[in-house]
């Protein structure tokens, strides 16, 4: 098949394109470069040394991979899609290409506005350019879009009696950050295109998901993808095997009782790769709730401690975030199995993998991004900790912090 993967320069995106080329399809990436612009509006930048897109292509053909092609460009940008479109002639449009971290959603003003701005008018314009086309629309959504509801969860759908009466309805959602609810004005705007238009779409409600290894980045090493672990874009169980290997206290929210569902990016891959050969009907909306196990965050904080070359402390920090950390959780996630999802769960061996990545980059770590600044109840945040230390009272540039 012809797949264009929105975001292909991004963690999961450049990962998703080479697995999608490697199972024998014609990729291309779109990819507008902002990631990389939050990373110097931040002062961060991933653990793992990443290539510019243009060089991991490269790489990816002189190791012999199928050729991806790169466009550069921004969705939100009018007519940009469709112009890239008539130029590839996709089957299938893979669309990663959003803002997607809660906390930089929640800074102040100006990030809420451009976080929505930019998933909301950027998904509007896909389905602009796939409306009449017959392209299948693989969208990217979270399972933050159904909260922490006290019933089961269901994949997209419900059935529903009132009063007598029966139909099926999108679930109820209850999102904790504007990004989350920038995913569900998304749902709803790809439900209506699907019933008015006959789009075919899935929407992937994605859990968190953890790792960055893939049989394709093993392939050569400047084949790798970002590895996120500062406060705002870093992922919990990224960011503790990092203050793991640094020997700090790992950073618990609350009680740690959250429960969320997660998924190793190799089952990341292969979901998206299994939506797009299995494609949803003309008109269908579809949604396949993407993660593989459930883990409560302390949880997950113990296991990383029990496995950490030496002894660490759990921290249970005032949350910064306005969430239940007890709740009722169950969530189905049944047909991503059912085409054929063979999960890899996450054992020993994958944190302690981890721990070792992060240990052989621990000069790359810039402790001061570790801890939360960016607090839910305020509408205006700092993002360095007025209590944090001053520049001149952190270890100089070449000097290893690890080492100290
Ligand atoms: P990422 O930020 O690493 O990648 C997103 C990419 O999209 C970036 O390269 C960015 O430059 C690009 N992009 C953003 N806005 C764009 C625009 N307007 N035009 C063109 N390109 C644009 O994020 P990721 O972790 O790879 O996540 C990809 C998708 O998966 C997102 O939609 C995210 O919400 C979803 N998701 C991620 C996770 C996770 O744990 N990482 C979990 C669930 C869902
Ligand atoms: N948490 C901690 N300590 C930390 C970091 C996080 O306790 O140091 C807690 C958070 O409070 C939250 C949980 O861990 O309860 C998950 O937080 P996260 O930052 O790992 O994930 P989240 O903000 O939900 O966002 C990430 C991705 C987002 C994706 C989402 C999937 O950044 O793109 O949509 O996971 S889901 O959580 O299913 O909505």
């Amino acid at each position: 098949m012809r797949i264009l993967v929105l975001g292909g320069d991004g963690f999961l995106g450049w990962v998703s394109a080479m697995h999608l080329a490697a199972s024998g399809h014609d990729v291309a990436v779109l990819d507008s470069g902002v990631r990389r612009a939050y990373d110097a509006e931040l002062g961060t930048s991933s653990l793992v040394p990443i290539g510019t897109l243009a060089e991991r292509v490269a790489v990816w053909a002189a190791v012999g991979g199928r050729p991806i092609e790169a466009f550069t460009g921004d969705v939100c940008e009018p007519g940009l899609v469709a112009g890239v479109m008539e130029r590839f002639g996709p089957e299938a449009v893979v669309h990663f290409a959003e803002q997607r971290s809660a906390p930089y959603s929640m800074i102040d003003r100006d990030h809420a506005v451009h976080t929505q701005v930019n998933n909301v008018v950027g998904t509007l314009n896909v389905l602009y350019a796939i409306a009449g086309t017959g392209v299948h629309l693989v969208k990217l959504g979270t399972m933050g879009e159904y909260g922490t509801p006290n019933v089961d969860i269901e994949e997209g759908w419900l059935e529903l009696t009132h009063r007598g009466r029966r139909d099926r309805v999108l679930f109820p959602k209850r999102p904790g950050s504007f990004y989350h609810l920038s995913k569900v004005h998304d749902s709803h705007n790809i439900e209506f295109a699907c019933r008015v238009w006959g789009v075919a779409a899935t929407d992937l409600n994605q859990g968190v998901v953890y790792g960055v290894e893939t049989d394709e980045t093993r392939a050569d090493a400047r084949l790798g993808t970002r590895f996120d672990y500062d406060q705002v874009f870093g992922t919990v169980l990224n960011r503790m095997v990092v203050q793991a290997a640094l020997g700090e206290a790992l950073t618990v929210y609350g009680s740690g009782g959250q429960v969320r569902g997660m998924l190793d990016v190799r089952d990341t891959v292969a979901c998206v790769r299994l939506a797009v050969e299995h494609p949803a009907e003309p008109g269908e909306f579809r949604v396949f709730n993407q993660f593989t196990e459930q883990f409560g965050v302390r949880e997950l904080a113990e296991r990383v401690r029990s496995l950490a070359p030496a002894e660490i402390k759990i921290d249970e920090l005032d949350n910064p975030r306005v969430e239940a950390d007890r709740h009722y959780y169950n969530a189905a996630h049944t047909k991503l199995l059912d085409l054929g999802l063979v999960p890899h769960l996450l054992d020993d061996a994958t944190i302690t993998g981890l721990l070792r990545l992060a240990h052989t980059h621990r000069d790359r770590i810039d402790r001061r991004v570790i801890q939360p600044t960016i607090n839910w109840r305020r509408t205006t945040n700092a993002l360095a900790d007025d209590e944090s230390l001053a520049d001149d009272e952190w270890p100089a540039d070449d000097e290893s912090p690890a080492d100290e």
